[in-house]
């Protein structure tokens, strides 16, 4: 169709090319989107109500066990063709840009560096209280219960807390702003997988847009395209990446 092909060329051509994911990019792996983690143990809570400072105080046994239970099941999933076709692009450009919303560490294990976690990460634990960093020393408990008390900071004794930013909570400055100046900088903009309903994560394919950027849409859904530069392909990320490969 006419967009793979105008797409193709706009890779060929890149100077800088940005790629921007979602959980929709860890999906085929097995990892739950993040609107439909809450399978299984968690089905009847709502992760925005969960992913919060309020609810860890209110309940750090119950929410550091949801973490826990993610953080297992990213222990027995491995990166997808998705993954595996990022880290292939990225070569074939003069400059390249990853930027995540995600927490897991499909990209890195994938063998992309230099990842941008807008959100954090499930691996960078940290104490609530004093932001010591803490050091997992076992896997996850395997208990199905789902609470889980969180271990304890060694200098102050506050609960460890997961190393991802919280609703409410302001995203790491370095991270952000990188990305935010690669969107603005960029020609070609891959956004993967997201929903983009979450801000202010989800402005960057904006910026890139008001930028003159050519801006590709990959998700199984299609995305409403209101740009002559902006094009929505729709499928699972793991069959559309190889094709642009
Ligand atoms: C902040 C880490 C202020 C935690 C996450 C009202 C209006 C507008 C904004 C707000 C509002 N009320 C509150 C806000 C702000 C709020 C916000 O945006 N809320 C939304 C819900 C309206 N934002 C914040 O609170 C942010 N902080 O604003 O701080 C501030 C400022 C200064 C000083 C102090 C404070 C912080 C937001 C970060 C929240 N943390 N994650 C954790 O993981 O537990 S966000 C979380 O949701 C994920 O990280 C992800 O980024 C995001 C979306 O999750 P999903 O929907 O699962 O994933 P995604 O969107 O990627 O959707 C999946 C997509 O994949 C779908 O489109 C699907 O079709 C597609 N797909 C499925 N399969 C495939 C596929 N695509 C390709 N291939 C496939 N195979
Ligand atoms: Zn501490």
């Amino acid at each position: 169709m006419r967009n793979l092909e105008d797409i193709k060329q706009a890779l060929a051509n890149t100077q800088h090319l940005v790629v921007f994911t979602g959980a929709g990019v860890s999906a085929e792996s097995g990892v739950p989107t993040f609107r439909d983690a809450l399978t299984g143990l968690w089905e009847n809570f709502d992760p925005e109500a969960l992913a919060t400072p309020e609810a860890f105080e209110q309940d750090p046994a119950f929410v550091w066990g949801w973490y826990e239970w993610r953080r297992k099941l990213l222990l027995k999933v491995q990166p997808n063709p998705a993954h595996l076709a990022i880290v292939e692009l990225a070569k074939r450009v003069p400059k390249f840009t990853l930027i995540t919303q995600n927490v897991d560490d499909l990209h890195e294990r994938a063998g992309s560096t230099d990842v941008l976690h807008l959100h954090g990460s499930l691996f960078t634990p940290r104490c609530f209280d004093c932001g010591n960093a803490y050091q997992f020393t076992a896997a996850p408990q395997h208990s199905v219960e789902q609470a889980i008390t969180p271990p304890q900071c060694v200098s102050c004794s506050g609960y460890i807390r997961p190393g991802v930013v919280w609703f409410g909570e302001s995203l790491p400055e370095a991270e952000f702003k990188t990305a935010f100046e690669a969107a603005q900088s960029c020609d070609l903009l891959l956004s993967i997988g997201t929903s983009g309903a979450v801000y202010p994560a989800a402005q960057i394919p904006e910026i890139a847009v008001r930028n003159n950027a050519t801006v590709v849409h990959v998700n199984p859904q299609k995305i409403p395209t209101t740009l002559k530069k902006e094009y929505s392909l729709q499928g699972a990320a793991g069959e559309i990446l190889p094709l642009l490969l």
